[in-house]
């Protein structure tokens, strides 16, 4: 059975640990799409020649054309500028919509078959026009977000607990950005609810270091954002997708009257498998939960109402 052709938009700090990733895990062959003349292929390269020390019979290749992207099964979009100190998500809007036209009319003019994982910021935003430019199914089109957010929330639990990472689950729902909704009910630690294990002042701490967790990182680094941590999540629903694993996850999914919301990429629950969105699950929210959530739906609005396609 030949391994899927897996086409990464994008050959930067995210795209080279996606194709590094999918290679040395042999989950595809990864093509590593970008603009740049002789990045793509020169990661590929040097990523080729160590697959040896991990065991790996993936082929890498990079290119600068899309036809080389033909037959792809899988597309993982980071192409686009990444925040900088003092640089919200939202900023990044207006040139990240000039680079998603182009990439949404190359990977549906040369892989119109494909399921498609946009991590670009802002995401939101981003996953909406990908959708709308390439026409492709929306169970074919989803956005990594909340798997991000909701992997840095169960992070911050166990070191807050001294607790296994394995053992923390947790739900970030709504916008990728300051609105973001971690649901701190549905935490739990080995089914534990995290409120019987961390005061309130704790859990409030963690919320909010949750919200501002990219920047922290973008504020350290200096001269970009976070890389590992978004290409493991993005690799997350990669992986349930190709090996039909049907994890549920925290996604950007569009809504089409799940949770009230008609005609927006939002992060909710789904199930991920071979068809991609196979389902969106709308979980019970308290009056909070709803009224954070549903400030979360306009924040995104507001930016997709800014989007003129
Ligand atoms: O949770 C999330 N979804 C976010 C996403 C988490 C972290 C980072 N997030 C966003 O991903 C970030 O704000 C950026 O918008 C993307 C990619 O971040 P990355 O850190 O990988 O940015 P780089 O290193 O600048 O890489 C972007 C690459 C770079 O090599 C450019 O040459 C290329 O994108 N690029 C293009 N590729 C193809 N086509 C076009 N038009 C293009 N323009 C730039």
């Amino acid at each position: 059975m030949p391994r899927p052709k897996i086409a990464l938009i994008g050959g930067g700090n995210i795209g080279g640990v996606l194709a590094e990733q999918i290679a040395y895990r042999e989950l595809g062959d990864p093509v590593i799409f970008d603009v740049v003349e002789g990045l793509p292929q020169g990661k590929a390269l040097d990523m080729a020649e160590g697959a040896p020390l991990a065991g790996s019979d993936s082929r890498i290749s990079g290119t600068n054309d899309y036809a080389d992207i033909a037959g792809a099964e899988l597309v993982i979009i980071t192409a686009g500028l990444a925040r900088k100190p003092g640089m919200s998500r939202d900023d990044l809007l207006s040139t990240n919509l000039k680079i998603m036209t182009q990439v949404a009319a190359g990977v549906r003019d040369n892989a119109p078959d494909a399921y498609v994982i946009v991590v670009s910021n802002p995401l939101d935003a981003m996953v909406y026009t990908f959708k709308e430019i390439s026409g492709f199914p929306k169970n074919r089109v989803v956005g990594m977000a909340g798997v991000l957010d909701s992997t840095r929330f169960r992070s911050f639990v166990a070191w807050e607990l001294g607790v296994s990472v394995e053992d923390v689950t947790a739900l970030v729902l709504g916008g990728h950005g300051d609105t973001m909704v971690p649901l701190v009910r549905y935490c739990t630690v080995a089914g534990i609810p995290v409120a019987k294990l961390l005061s309130q002042e704790k859990i409030d701490a963690i919320v909010e270091r949750t919200k501002g967790a990219g920047g922290e990182v973008v504020a350290l680094l200096k001269t970009g954002s976070a890389f590992v941590s978004p290409a493991l999540s993005a690799i997350e629903m990669a992986e349930s997708i190709l090996r039909d694993k049907k994890r549920v996850l925290a996604c950007a999914c569009l809504l089409e009257g799940e949770y009230g919301v008609d005609g927006l990429y939002v992060g909710v629950p789904c199930i991920l498998g071979a068809g991609g969105v196979e389902r969106v699950i709308e979980v019970e929210m308290d009056a909070e939960e709803r009224k954070l959530f549903d400030a979360s739906v306009e924040h995104v609005k507001t930016l997709i109402d800014k989007i003129q396609l």
